[in-house]
């Protein structure tokens, strides 16, 4: 550890480095220095999923910037958009002598990560993610797809079946049902796609993985700053707007194994969405607005979809603490996706009244 933090110019002495957060995805530590120097978050990259650093890199660099430049004038800016130290050689990573790609942030001080969040910080995250976006929207870099066709539903079908057809693990037979039940709603579920190809519904810069635990809480209970930004590509909105509602609305963690306990929470609806509306509404076409309550059921799905597809592989991508963990997630988001489906008259009726419709 102490060779690479030696390649980024920081300040201060390292004193102290321990692991950091949840993520499914990359290693992430936290770096404590001596003094009055700030800590800082040290983070391993995930090469085999992100293998394009080189572009990974330049988005968030690109996305940092633009936010940050909206940010002039306001104290705090290192509280409210991440910074990325710079190595010698001008890069915000570096490599290791094992290939590891590594990269360094600035620790933000008195702020808080929560697992769930009740109806009062969904309304502030809901507001967050949709200035998150509406910042964005005039970005004068082109940002590419870190992980092509990340939120691209026919894609994770597609994935599907080559996993069904390989059977590498010999899981099939176990899950062949929760396999029929989601190729019986493949084709509407994929809407978004043939939307997109009759011009009917463009892409944004999204964050695309809005999970409750990649944002910062102040004291103050508001949103002070949103991380975790390697998914930061084009996409469609409903990427931001659905992946917060299936990990905050739902009653349980995505990978309760209590699946009766499961359930969508309408309060948590209600204020992240009203929250979101008041900043993605003065850019969001009618066409997105309708579609938001299609979105709370796409992203159950599709992260049902991952997680059966990484089960029926043998887990090969996301972070696993037992043997069944991909098959409990499976099973816990099927269950949200059709306590979602029950609610779409519901959440159509709320985001009119919203629109003052
Ligand atoms: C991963 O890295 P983390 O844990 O925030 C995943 C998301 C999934 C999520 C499911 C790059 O996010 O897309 O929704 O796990 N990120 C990537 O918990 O695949
Ligand atoms: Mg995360």
């Amino acid at each position: 550890m102490e060779e690479i933090l030696a390649k980024f110019k920081i300040e201060g002495t390292p004193v102290e480095v321990k692991p950091l957060g949840s993520g499914l995805i990359n290693d992430t530590y936290l770096v404590r220095t001596d003094g009055d120097a700030p800590d800082y978050v040290l983070q391993r990259i995930n090469n085999a999923i992100f293998t394009d650093v080189e572009l990974l890199q330049h988005n968030i660099e690109a996305v940092t910037r633009h936010l940050r430049s909206k940010l002039a004038g306001c104290d705090d800016v290192d509280r409210r958009v991440l910074r990325f130290i710079a190595t010698d050689d001008g890069k915000t990573y570096c490599r290791d002598a094992a290939g590891n790609y590594w990269r360094l942030s600035v620790f933000i001080p008195r702020a808080t990560t929560h697992q769930t969040v009740d109806a009062e910080h969904s309304y502030h995250a809901g507001r967050a993610f949709g200035n998150f976006e509406a910042e964005l929207v005039d970005i004068p870099d082109t940002l590419g797809e870190t992980i092509p066709d990340f939120h691209n539903m026919e894609l994770r079908i597609s994935q599907l079946r080559d996993a069904v057809k390989r059977d590498a693990a010999g899981r099939l037979a176990e899950v062949q049902p929760i396999v029929d039940a989601i190729e019986a709603r493949a084709g509407e579920m994929c809407l978004a796609e043939q939307l997109h190809r009759e011009g009917r519904l463009p892409k944004r810069i999204c964050h695309c993985d809005t999970k409750v635990n990649n944002m910062m809480f102040g004291d103050d209970g508001q949103v002070l700053c949103v991380i975790d930004l390697d998914t930061v590509m084009p996409s469609f909105v409903f990427s931001d707007y659905g992946d917060f509602l299936r990990t905050a609305a739902n009653a349980v963690a995505e990978d309760s194994p209590e699946v009766d306990k499961v359930e969508f929470r309408r309060d948590i609806f209600e204020a992240f969405t009203r929250g979101y509306l008041e900043s993605a509404s003065r850019f969001l076409t009618p066409t997105e607005t309708e579609l938001l309550p299609y979105a709370v059921t796409l992203f159950p799905y599709m992260q049902c979809v991952r997680f059966l597809t990484d089960y029926i592989n043998g887990d090969t991508y996301y972070k696993i603490a037992y043997p069944t963990h991909n098959l409990v997630r499976t099973r816990n988001q099927w269950r949200l996706y059709e306590c979602t489906m029950e609610l779409r008259p519901y959440m159509s009726r709320f985001i009119a009244g919203c629109m003052g419709q």
